[in-house]
């Protein structure tokens, strides 16, 4: 019985171009409603004792920086962030302690500092052109107005992208569609994702749409055990798009607030499982067609230059609404959200900084500014 769903699957998902549904398509979408109750199984939400909860981290400030008046959870990101700032903050903080002077060599070592963290070409020129221009019109020249007008421009350019993520809470479910290449942390983002959406209040249920690997199903089920959240899981080899448009039918049944998709991951180059990703889609807006109601891709930030060829091919389709920027903990090249910045107009949701499911913080610009240059 499913080979026969996914072989009509494949067929109308490839012939189908538009939003509207043909009379097939209302067929395709009511079989795969049918195959809901017998394919489709639920993983064992019960907590497993080996698995230890999550906590929140306790954050203290040391004494003289509280005295400051340095926040927590700036203290915390600062740390978190600690790589890029060693390579860009730092950096940039010594180059000024000794020049304090503004002159061109100035000017040249800042711009292979910025190249070095990763904010890319277009940004830097950009970047430095603007601080140029604000220092003689201000008529300023010392190299401490040089580094306010650096940071206020980065802040400037990284606020471009900084459009928090709304849950409409008019779709039921709203659904969440997580893509990106292999091994860049999609799974591990949902479990964040999941779990603060559930301290929020909110029913949230994942789908295990990467069914290519069995171990994918299995960690995904894990972290819905572990954050106690239900899985709607089909077996290795199943199709992707009917796993996900099974999981949206039983999450409207269950009047779920938030459903997140897992996927594959894939490379961008390879067309074949690019196209994959729009079938999904497509099928997706069968059962819903405003889904999926946000489509996040998940950058490595350690990935450097490749994150832009990344973001255009996955965008090709103009899929993509949402960029969560993972692993900034373990990189000095945090900058290249800078790059995405200058060069699309995606909107940064969150940003990764750990292994842990509360390891998830909301991108904002002027914080991130500053854990990497203060
Ligand atoms: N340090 C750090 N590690 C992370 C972060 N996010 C994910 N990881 C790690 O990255 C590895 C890959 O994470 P997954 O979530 O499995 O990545 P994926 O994109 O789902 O991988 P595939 O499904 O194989 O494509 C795991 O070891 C995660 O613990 C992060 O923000 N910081
Ligand atoms: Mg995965």
């Amino acid at each position: 019985m499913i080979k026969f769903f996914k072989k009509k699957n494949k067929k109308q998902a490839e012939q189908t171009t538009d939003k509207q549904q043909s009379p097939e398509d209302q067929q395709e979408a009511s079989a795969l409603d049918q195959s809901v109750s017998t394919e489709t199984v639920e993983s064992s939400i019960a907590k497993p004792d080996e698995i230890e909860p999550t906590a929140e981290p306790v954050i203290e400030v040391p004494p003289e920086l509280l005295a400051q008046g340095v926040e927590p959870h700036q203290y915390q990101l600062s740390q978190q962030l600690t790589k890029t700032n060693d390579n860009f903050g730092k950096k940039m903080k010594h180059l000024f302690s000794i020049k304090k002077k503004i002159d061109e060599e100035l000017f040249e070592e800042l711009e292979t500092t910025l190249l070095m963290a990763d904010v890319g070409a277009t940004a830097t020129m950009d970047v430095i052109e603007k601080v140029r221009k604000s220092l003689k019109r201000r008529n300023l020249s010392d190299s401490d107005a040089v580094f306010e007008s650096l940071q206020a421009h980065l802040t400037e350019l990284a606020k471009m992208v900084e459009k928090p993520l709304v849950i409409d809470e008019t779709k039921q479910p709203f659904v969440i569609l997580v893509v990106g290449v292999n091994g860049v942390g999609k799974t591990t983002t949902i479990a964040k994702l999941a779990r603060k959406y559930k301290g929020m209040g909110k029913k949230v249920m994942l789908a295990a749409g990467d069914t290519f690997r069995a171990a994918a199903v299995e960690q995904l089920k894990t972290w819905g055990e572990r954050e106690d959240i239900p899985v709607m899981a089909q077996n290795t080899g199943a199709d992707s798009a009917s796993v996900i448009f099974d999981a949206m039918t039983s999450a409207k049944a269950r009047n779920i607030d938030v459903l997140i998709a897992d996927t594959a991951g894939r490379l961008h180059t390879q067309a074949n499982l690019m196209q994959e990703l729009e079938k999904i889609s497509r099928v997706m807006r069968k059962n819903d067609e405003s889904a999926p109601h946000e489509t996040l891709i998940v950058i490595d930030g350690g990935t450097g230059q490749n994150a832009i060829s990344q973001v255009r091919e996955f965008n090709k389709a103009n899929l993509l609404s949402g960029v969560v920027i993972t692993k900034l903990d373990g990189t000095p090249k945090g900058g290249v959200l800078f790059n995405l910045a200058a060069e699309f107009e995606i909107p940064v949701r969150f940003i990764g900084v750990g292994e842990k499911s509360s390891d998830l913080k909301l991108y904002q610009a002027e914080d991130f500014v500053k854990a990497i240059i203060s």
